[in-house]
């Protein structure tokens, strides 16, 4: 077993990766061009014929349900053209998986189709579960319906088959709370097997401990597929929500090649720190730029703003490689 965190060799500051953009948080519930409470928890997506960014937002009205919404600008980061009415509004009746509505998407374009793949929680009155969708405009959509029973949540679709079969990584709950990461295997898209957990929380006192699940669609680099996920630390005053990083084989994405000891991105801003749940950045998705190294991280702050970090891919390898700690102890 790799053993390399050695509390003693650790320089004086951490090194921070991940930078915010000067504009947090770049959109808000009052940019909205209809009533809302909050919007939060985008997936993201460079389309794919006129170039430019999409966000998913999650959108919660004031009943506490959730819906999503698509907002869409040209450098990804400003003029956000949001569409005037709901974008996917869950359907009680002919989706009943959707009864409290639609949360978190995950994007992933899917070459092989020539379409969007949207992941999301459809939060049912049997608990949040795993919904599938796709798409090639973001106006109509596919339905699968729930492809992972509750409770389950925090999945994203991989964007090419291995040996055949579509991958899904998802976060199932166990009864005693605690939460690990999952891959399962499909031909079809409707039924799913092969399970097996990929990354487990740690254990005791880490940032990291008893509940993690991922946070936005593995990115593939020539080294491997990168997760980001996210790792809840329950603390006497509430839960933090911080990210780590984790290296999965291109080939055999069951296998886990580096886990990142630290997490490398925390709430630290007001509106990651105060806001409906404080203390939560929860990234969904990413859009790499043109020099193919920058990554924007689209991410919501406090359930209840949307913000925009940062980030070099290189940087990230580099840095997991020099962190890390596959153990859970
Ligand atoms: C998770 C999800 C996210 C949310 C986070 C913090 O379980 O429900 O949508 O951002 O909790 O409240």
């Amino acid at each position: 077993m790799k053993t390399n965190t050695t509390p003693y060799r650790q320089p004086l500051q951490d090194e921070e990766l991940f930078t915010r953009h000067s504009a947090n948080p770049i959109l808000k519930e009052e940019d909205w061009p209809y009533a809302v409470h909050s919007v939060f928890n985008p997936g993201a997506v460079r389309l794919t014929d006129s170039g430019e960014t999409l966000l998913l937002a999650r959108v919660e009205d004031r009943r506490g349900l959730s819906h999503l919404c698509a907002a869409r600008s040209a450098d990804g980061i400003s003029n956000w053209t949001i569409d005037p009415t709901p974008t996917l509004l869950p359907d009680r009746e002919s989706r009943p998986e959707e009864f409290w509505g639609l949360e978190d998407p995950r994007i992933t374009w899917i070459p092989e189709w020539q379409q969007y793949a949207v992941v999301c929680t459809a939060f049912s009155q049997g608990g949040p579960g795993v919904s599938l969708k796709t798409t090639s405009d973001f106006k109509t959509f596919d339905h699968y319906g729930m492809v992972m029973p509750p409770e389950d949540k925090d999945a994203a679709l991989f964007p090419v088959r291995f040996g055949g079969h579509w991958a899904m990584i998802h976060r199932p709950a166990l009864a005693s709370g605690q939460a690990n990461i999952w891959i399962s295997f499909s031909s079809d898209l409707r039924h799913w097997g092969s399970h097996r957990v990929i990354l487990s929380a740690r254990e005791g006192g880490w940032w990291d401990a008893r509940k993690i699940g991922l946070c936005t669609p593995p990115i593939r680099t020539e080294e491997g597929w990168l997760l980001l996920y996210h790792g809840v630390r329950t603390t006497a005053s509430g839960s933090l929500y911080r990210v780590g990083l984790a290296l999965l084989d291109l080939e055999d994405p069951v296998k886990v090649l580096y886990r990142g000891d630290k997490w490398v991105f925390g709430p630290t801003e007001s509106y990651e720190r105060v806001g409906d749940v404080r203390d939560v950045v929860f990234p969904c998705g990413t859009v790499l730029d043109d020099d193919g190294d920058t990554l924007k991280i689209y991410y919501g702050g406090a359930d209840t703003c949307i913000g925009l970090a940062t980030v070099s891919l290189r940087q990230m390898l580099a840095w997991l490689k020099a962190h890390d700690y596959t153990g859970t102890a």
